[in-house]
C-alpha cells in the first residue's frame, strides 16, 4: 500500500514538472518550473496528501490556481460544500526559494467574485490582490525574499467567510542554500477551524453541513483540523523511519484561533519562528502560530529518543484537538501495528 502510494507520488510529480526557458529581460535563460493546479490536484484520500517533495532548482516558479467550488469532506462521513483554490482544503502546496521569481495566475472559475493574497509576497495589493470577478482571472509575479512557511488566502469580504469556506493554501519559501540541517521526510501541515451545522442535504452515504455564520461570529468551531479534515492523521497516520530528522512546514490559516504546535513524546529540535533561519529555537516544547501566520519545526526520532512508537501531533489549545486538530506520527512499525506490514 505504502509502496503505491509512493509510486503514484512519484508519477505525479514527474508529471506535474514542465521546465522550461524564460524568455522575459529580467530572467532570461532561467529554467521555468511550469504547474497548472487545473491538472494536478493534490490526493485528498484516504487522507489530504502532506509530504512534500524537495524544492524545484529552476529560478522561475510559475502556477496556475483555479478557484472553484468543490464538495470537500471535513470530517470521515461529513460533506460540505467548499470554496476552493485548485478543487481542495487546503489548496495545493507552493513550494519556491528565496531569490525565485513567482509568477502567480489565479483563474475564477467559481460564480463569486474572490481573490487571492500572497503573504510572503512584497507587493501592492491593490494592484495584484484585487477582486477577480467569475470567468475573469489575475496575473503578477514577484521575487521571494523572505524565508518561511507562508499563507495565502483570499481577501474578498468578508474575510472570516471566503475563509471559512476554505479559502487558503501554504506556500513555502526554502532558504536560498536550505535549512542547514538535512530532512529525511517533510511535511505540511496546514491548521484551520470549519464552522457547520447540519444540514438537509444527504449526499451517498454521507451527511452535508451547511455553513454557520453565527457561529462563526461567536467564534465557536465545529471542526479544527490539520489539512481540512478533522482527525484524519489518527486513521492515516504521518509515517516516518526511525532515525529521520522531520520537518513540519506548519501554517495556521484561522481565521480566528492560534494554533500551539506541540508533539507529544518529542521535543522539537530546532524551530523557526515565521520560518526565518535567523530566528532558530533549539529545545522547544510548544510553539504558538497565530492566525495568518506559519513556522517550522524539526524533530529527530532517533533510536533512543522518541524512537520507534507512536506520537501524537496537536495543538496544545486542547478544545480545538478534541475537534480534530490532533494526527499521529507512526515511527517505524511499533507493535500496534506490525501486522500491517504482514
Ligand atoms: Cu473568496
Amino acid at each position: 500500500m505504502r509502496t503505491r502510494n509512493l509510486i503514484t507520488s512519484a508519477a505525479g510529480l514527474s508529471a506535474l514538472i514542465v521546465v522550461g526557458i524564460a524568455t522575459t529581460a529580467a530572467r532570461r535563460g532561467e529554467r521555468v518550473l511550469s504547474v497548472d493546479f487545473d491538472k494536478v490536484v493534490t490526493a485528498s484520500q484516504p487522507a489530504f496528501d502532506a509530504r512534500l517533495a524537495p524544492p524545484s532548482d529552476a529560478g522561475v516558479k510559475a502556477f496556475r490556481i483555479p478557484i472553484k467550488d468543490a464538495t470537500i469532506e471535513i470530517a470521515k462521513g461529513v460533506t460540505y460544500q467548499g470554496w476552493t483554490f485548485g478543487g481542495t482544503v487546503p489548496g495545493p502546496a507552493l513550494r519556491v526559494r528565496v531569490g525565485d521569481e513567482v509568477r502567480i495566475t489565479v483563474v475564477n472559475e467559481s460564480p463569486m467574485p474572490h481573490s487571492i493574497d500572497f503573504h510572503a509576497a512584497r507587493i501592492p495589493a491593490n494592484v495584484a490582490y484585487r477582486m477577480i470577478m467569475p470567468k475573469d482571472s489575475v496575473q503578477f509575479e514577484f521575487t521571494a525574499r523572505d524565508a518561511g512557511a507562508f499563507m495565502v488566502h483570499c481577501g474578498t469580504p468578508p474575510v472570516t467567510m471566503h475563509l471559512m469556506q476554505g479559502m487558503y493554501l501554504p506556500i513555502i519559501v526554502d532558504p536560498r542554500d536550505g535549512w542547514g540541517t538535512t530532512a529525511d521526510k517533510e511535511f505540511i501541515l496546514v491548521q484551520s477551524e470549519f464552522y457547520a451545522k447540519a444540514g438537509d442535504t444527504t449526499v451517498g452515504a454521507t451527511h452535508m453541513m451547511q455553513p454557520d455564520w453565527e457561529a462563526e461570529k461567536a467564534k465557536v468551531a465545529t471542526y479544527v483540523a490539520f489539512n481540512g479534515r478533522a482527525g484524519q492523521y489518527k486513521d492515516h497516520p504521518l509515517r516516518v523511519d526511525v532515525g529521520d530528522r522531520v520537518r513540519f512546514f506548519v501554517v495556521n490559516a484561522g481565521p480566528n484561533f492560534d494554533s500551539d504546535f506541540h508533539v507529544v513524546g518529542a521535543v522539537f529540535d530546532r524551530v523557526y519562528p515565521d520560518g526565518n533561519p535567523k530566528h532558530v529555537l533549539d529545545g522547544v516544547q510548544t510553539y504558538g502560530i497565530p492566525a495568518g501566520g506559519g513556522a517550522v519545526f524539526e524533530a529527530v526520532f532517533s533510536k533512543d529518543a522518541s524512537g520507534e512508537g507512536l506520537y501524537p501531533f496537536v495543538t496544545h489549545s486542547f478544545a480545538d484537538a478534541e475537534k480534530g486538530a490532533v494526527g499521529i506520527i507512526q515511527v517505524g512499525v511499533p507493535k500496534q501495528y506490525a501486522h500491517m506490514s504482514h
